[in-house]
């Protein structure tokens, strides 16, 4: 997600930051580069026409502060314009009301509302502690009843047995009946697609809210289709009147920018990003740690909140001692590694450390993790301890014992000795050094300390 962005900004940020002053021309300069950044990005014009107009006339403001140095204070500025732009709070799903609460999901053919059903549904039992119950007003695609029967009953979630030759409208009452029935307290009603917003669909949609008033009509956009989605946005908070968004595919390699303008084009927040195919990939969309990640400063919430889910908290403590004591050796390195297997997609988690989303030849590779942990099981208890001891012999029978080359085993330590200096890295901003409003780095860091705990690098 935004590698290329991130790229180019952290670019315009490093010449910034090189100079002790700043004048109009300098900035002019570093704007015209993140201008064209975020253009390329697929943000929507007119939005970055605002961001980078407000960014020059705060940085050649008055606004300067004693703590940080002028290029600092950019990068400051077009933080806190980021998050303007994206939305600056999180906006939490709001479910009030008699339940069973409707939830409706509307969008264009494709664009994952009936997966998006299901991961709601999901997310709202765990994370909510909800009992949804689904149904489908999907009266038009052959088989998209039973699509959306499948995932509910794959996942355990009851669902209404809706009739294609039925109303929807007449569906849907019926399933909120049923869903009272059964003491569901959220209803999630997975709409039909259509290839274009077209008014049959609009006055079907404001039909079933009509008669449902959800407490939610979220539009489920597909990210990947770029300014599309910010068009789709507008339509459909124009003729139905959306809640907010759910950005899906996220996951792809599409620019994404354009779905970023969303918030800043129709004012409705983004609440949630759909990130993989599979039903649990749904992430809780926080503006703060999306304008991190963009700006390269990592997204280390998100995946400390990942490893709070995916690891048990034993081994954390310990973990934290030593990455003070820097006594952090190649068997916990050996340990991280096993651990990041349950975390996620190497990429993905690269994406999110502070420093790491960028970094160039960096392609993870799945299989390279399998032949780091033999080369660590081939080595001796205490060199694993004292990594200083590998000297070339051991190197080379190290190399032997794991069907692997010596290059192999040098470019380990190499990167096993990154990754110290990286945790040292990290530790030191845990310490508070960078205080202030860049990224709230204080409690960031003691949390950092903790997830670290759980991380392989
Ligand atoms: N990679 C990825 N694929 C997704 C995501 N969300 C949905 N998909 C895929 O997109 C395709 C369409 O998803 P559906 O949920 O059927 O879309 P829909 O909006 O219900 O489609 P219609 O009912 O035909 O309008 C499927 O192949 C999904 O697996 C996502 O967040 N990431
Ligand atoms: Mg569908």
């Amino acid at each position: 997600m935004f590698e290329s962005l991130s790229d180019k900004l952290s670019g315009v940020f490093k010449v910034l930051r090189s100079k002790g002053r700043l004048g109009e021309k300098d900035v002019d300069a570093a704007m015209r580069e993140v201008r064209i950044a975020l253009l390329e990005a697929d943000v929507h014009y007119k939005v970055v026409k605002d961001f980078v107009g407000a960014v020059k006339e705060r940085a050649l403001g008055q606004e300067v502060m004693k703590s940080l140095t002028p290029g600092q204070m950019v990068v400051k500025v077009v933080h806190e314009e980021l998050l303007r732009m994206l939305g600056d709070v999180h906006e939490p799903l709001s479910l009030r009301g008699t339940p069973p609460v409707p939830v409706l999901l509307v969008g264009l053919q494709g664009s994952g509302k009936t997966t998006s059903c299901g991961k709601l549904a999901l997310y709202l039992k765990k994370s909510l502690k909800r009992r949804p119950y689904l149904v489908s007003a999907d009266v038009y695609r052959p088989a998209a009843i039973q699509q959306l029967q499948k995932v509910a009953g794959d996942l355990g979630f009851p669902v209404f047995d809706s009739d294609a030759r039925e109303d929807p409208v007449e569906i849907c009452r019926k399933a909120a009946e049923e869903a009272r029935r059964l003491g569901c307290d959220t209803l999630l009603v997975d709409t039909a697609g259509r290839l274009h917003v077209d008014e049959a669909l609009m006055e079907e949609l404001r039909r079933l809210s009509a008669l449902l008033e959800p407490a939610e009509t979220l539009l489920v956009a597909d990210a990947m289709t770029g300014q599309d989605a910010v068009n789709v946005a507008r339509q459909f908070d124009a003729t139905l009147g959306i809640t907010g968004v759910v950005l899906t595919k996220m996951d792809g390699d599409a620019r994404g920018g354009a779905a970023l303008s969303i918030r800043a084009v129709t004012g409705k927040p983004i609440k949630l990003l759909g990130v993989g195919e599979k039903l649990d990939a749904l992430e809780v969309f926080h503006p703060e740690r999306m304008a991190s990640r963009i700006l390269g400063m990592g997204d280390v919430m998100s995946l400390i909140e990942r490893a709070e889910q995916a690891v048990d908290e034993t081994t954390s403590a310990d973990l934290e001692e030593k990455l003070r004591k820097n006594a952090f050796t190649l068997e916990d390195f050996r340990d991280q590694l096993r651990m990041l297997r349950k975390l996620g997609s190497l990429e993905d988690l690269m994406g999110m450390i502070p420093g790491m989303g960028g970094a160039k030849g960096v392609k993870p590779d799945e299989r390279e993790l399998t032949r780091i942990v033999a080369i660590i099981d081939s080595m001796t208890p205490v060199e694993r301890r004292k990594p200083e001891l590998l000297n070339a012999s051991r190197r080379r029978r190290i190399a032997a014992g794991s069907g692997a080359r010596v290059e192999d085993v040098n470019r380990l330590m190499k990167r096993f000795q990154e990754a110290r200096l990286m945790i040292k890295r990290m530790n030191q901003m845990g310490l508070g050094r960078l205080g202030g409003k860049m990224g709230k780095m204080g409690k960031m860091g003691r949390l950092l300390g903790k997830g670290l705990g759980k991380l392989p690098f």
